[in-house]
């Protein structure tokens, strides 16, 4: 898998090229080249300029690329534009597709699996009659199930029926997770849940609390699924027990089909006692900033009104000067939150976000029955 990276900047837009360019490598594409246009508008066939369009197709033939990945989003006529241009033998995709490709491969649990299969039926589904066009191109190749030689009615009507099917299953499997939950509760555990950035360290923490060993550092979203565990605060003052829920991580601009797909394990988020965001502090300053920023528009798109610490990571990476700067930025975002700054990794200041992981939970009054000797594992 040789790929071309291909980003349209426009002006007043960050750019995503690296990030992609991160996360088709995470997956096995080896990147042979990165193409970037500086222009002040999208091209309504092809993206970029078609001027350049020369020049993508001449580096994907020197390099012998077989995908094209975009960073931009693509509408359906843009691919099937590129393609036709490019080749049929040269697959074009674009960020939210290379997303859904990572998902496929990182995906393990029947939840997940089935998740994923909701976001590619609806992302097809919304590209309407051209998906017709493309089934060739992509459908197959994603693991689409392709609508075969169906006429665009006929496909639509069992894309409709498989999507209502792959609902009421994955509405069992979240109604048996709310049951398990409620008797945790009901045994008085408060439920801390973990969310941030992808890649920002929230597995490591929860490996480290609840003495798991889930994968961790694969590339983005190594986690895909919830996990809930006992743990406990530890041998502080305050140390009592809770359940700690780990799940998938956050993106910039996660396209709504496929934040939706995961909203009810997004949705962990909106009932949890404490939530705890992971921010990676040894980030630059302005993919910081577009990461905080992202993981505050998601807590709001996602509802979540949980009390929240600020989980400042990775401070063994940072220096002194870098982590007053991480807080300006996360000040910006989270305006009265706690921060407290840690290093999961050599465990700096652990203890202190142990101590207050409780403290926060004891001013919610929520430990009824802080050892319970029946707590589920
Ligand atoms: N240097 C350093 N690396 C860390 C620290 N905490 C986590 N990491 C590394 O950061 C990478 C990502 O960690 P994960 O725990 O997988 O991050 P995550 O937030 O669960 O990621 P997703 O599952 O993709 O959402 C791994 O390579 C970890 O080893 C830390 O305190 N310092
Ligand atoms: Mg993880």
């Amino acid at each position: 898998m040789r790929a071309v990276i291909v980003e349209l900047k426009l002006p007043a837009f960050p750019s995503l090229a690296d990030e992609t360019r991160m996360m088709a490598e995470s997956i096995g594409y080896e990147v042979v080249g990165t193409f970037i246009q500086r222009r002040k508008s999208v091209h309504h066939s092809y993206t970029i300029g078609p001027g350049r369009l020369k020049d993508l197709e001449r580096m994907v033939k020197d390099e012998h690329a077989d995908t094209v990945i975009f960073a931009n989003p693509l509408t359906s006529s843009h691919v099937f534009n590129l393609t036709q241009h490019l080749g049929g033998d040269v697959r074009v995709i674009d960020r939210n597709l290379l997303i859904l490709e990572v998902f496929d491969k990182r995906a393990f649990t029947n939840e997940a699996k089935l998740q994923i299969r909701l976001a590619k039926l609806k992302y097809t589904l919304s590209w309407g009659r051209e998906f017709i066009k493309l089934r060739g191109i992509m459908g197959e190749q994603l693991g689409w199930m392709g609508p075969g030689d169906y006429p665009y009615q006929e496909y639509y009507r069992a894309a409709r029926n498989r999507i209502s099917r792959i609902e009421d299953e994955l509405e069992d499997i979240y109604k048996k997770k709310m049951l398990k939950r409620d008797r945790r509760r009901e045994l008085g555990f408060p439920i801390v849940a973990l969310a941030g950035y992808t890649q920002s360290g929230k597995t490591s923490f929860f490996n480290v609390v609840a003495h798991e060993e889930k994968s961790v550092g694969l590339g983005p979203f190594t986690t895909l699924t919830t996990y809930a565990r006992k743990a406990n605060t530890g041998l502080n003052s305050n140390s009592l027990d809770f359940i700690i829920i780990d799940s998938i991580g956050f993106i910039e601009d996660m396209h709504p089909i496929i934040l939706k797909a995961f909203h009810a394990t997004l949705g962990e988020l909106a009932t949890a006692d404490l939530v705890l965001l992971f921010v990676d502090a040894s980030d630059e300053r302005f993919p910081l900033e577009r990461k905080v920023r992202s993981c505050s528009q998601i807590l709001r798109e996602v509802d979540i009104t949980s009390p929240t610490i600020i989980c400042a990571n990775k401070i063994d990476l940072v220096s002194h000067e870098q982590l007053e700067d991480a807080y300006t930025i996360i000040r910006k975002y989270f305006l009265t939150e706690e921060i407290v700054a840690v290093s999961i990794k050599t465990g700096e200041n652990l203890d202190e976000l142990l101590n207050r992981i409780g403290l926060k939970l004891q001013a919610q009054k929520l430990i009824v029955n802080p050892r319970n000797p029946q707590a589920p594992d």
